[in-house]
């Protein structure tokens, strides 16, 4: 597809994009960000494909923006810019997507992390928002989806001191769903990847919203948003076909999402 930095495949129904610059830790610069962006709002709007695996190398999944780049620029021309705004698109993807974290995931890095619903951490994986240390703050979500994920006095903890956390304090904290192997996880971050996949696209599109919609809403209206998304469910292929294998005592075979019947 012509990316320069970052690489991508295609397996069973899961895209996984790499970040490939191995020689700045996969630092995010704008072509990463563009290259990332574009190639999962490919991946996202192609019905064959039901997870992306975003992930680095053994050494970083990303070390954060590019501080030689950012070192560029004044206010007026990130303002300009609109610095860093195709993430917002990025974390918008309908398709669960997958981090799959081995060694550093910093600054930017940990944010683009915490934009995936599913985070995989290797026992290497560090964490951290170090952006203090260099007369910053976060600024692609950190404060925001932080403070939701591991609540405000972990988060004022991490954000304020510019600490790193190894893999168990993100298991611990709930950065991390699951810590693995090093030498196991991409072959088990691609089985969960797999699982994900294997569903019904709409199905899986529809969960996770639901989960996301409980980060910014109140008790009752989440539970009437996800009633709502319940109810619309039924008739669809996916309900229909799951429940009839279960009766039949059969795998279900699970349509593309959007396949017209
Ligand atoms: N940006 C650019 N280059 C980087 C970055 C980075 N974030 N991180 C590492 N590199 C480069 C180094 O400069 C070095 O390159 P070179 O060999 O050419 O000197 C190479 O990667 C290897 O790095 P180190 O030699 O430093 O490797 P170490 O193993 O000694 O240290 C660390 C690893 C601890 C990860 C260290 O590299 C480090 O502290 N990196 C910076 C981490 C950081 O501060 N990240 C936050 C960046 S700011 C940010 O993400 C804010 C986002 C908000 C932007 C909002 C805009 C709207």
């Amino acid at each position: 597809m012509g990316y320069e930095t970052i690489l991508t495949d295609i397996n069973d129904r899961v895209a996984t994009i790499r970040f490939n610059r191995p020689d700045a830790l996969n630092a995010l610069n704008s072509q990463v960000t563009e290259e990332v962006v574009d190639a999962a709002t490919t991946f996202d709007a192609d019905p064959s494909i039901g997870a992306i695996m975003v992930t680095g190398n053994e050494r970083a999944f990303a070390a954060g923006a590019d501080i030689k780049e950012l070192m560029q620029h004044d206010y007026a021309s990130m303002y300009a810019a609109d610095y860093f705004a195709p993430w917002d698109r990025f974390a918008a993807l309908r398709t669960p997507k997958i981090a799959v974290v081995r060694g550093y995931a910093l600054g930017g890095g940990f944010e683009v992390a915490m934009m995936c619903d599913l985070l995989l951490a290797s026992r290497t994986a560090r964490f951290g928002q170090p952006e203090v240390k260099i007369g910053c703050i976060p600024g692609i979500g950190g404060t925001q989806r932080l403070t939701r994920l591991i609540g405000k006095a972990a988060a004022m903890d991490l954000i304020l001191t510019g600490r790193m956390i190894d893999a168990e304090e993100a298991l611990r904290l709930g950065v991390a769903s699951r810590v693995i192997a090093d030498d196991r996880i991409m072959d088990e971050a691609a089985e969960i990847a797999r699982t994900v996949a294997g569903y019904a696209k709409d199905i899986t599109m529809m969960a996770r919203v639901c989960v996301l919609e409980a980060e910014q809403s109140t008790l009752d209206a989440g539970i009437r948003f996800e009633r709502q998304m319940y109810h619309s469910l039924y008739g669809s292929d996916a309900q229909m076909e799951g429940m009839k294998a279960f009766v039949e005592k059969r795998s279900p075979a699970f349509r593309a999402a959007g396949t017209p019947s």
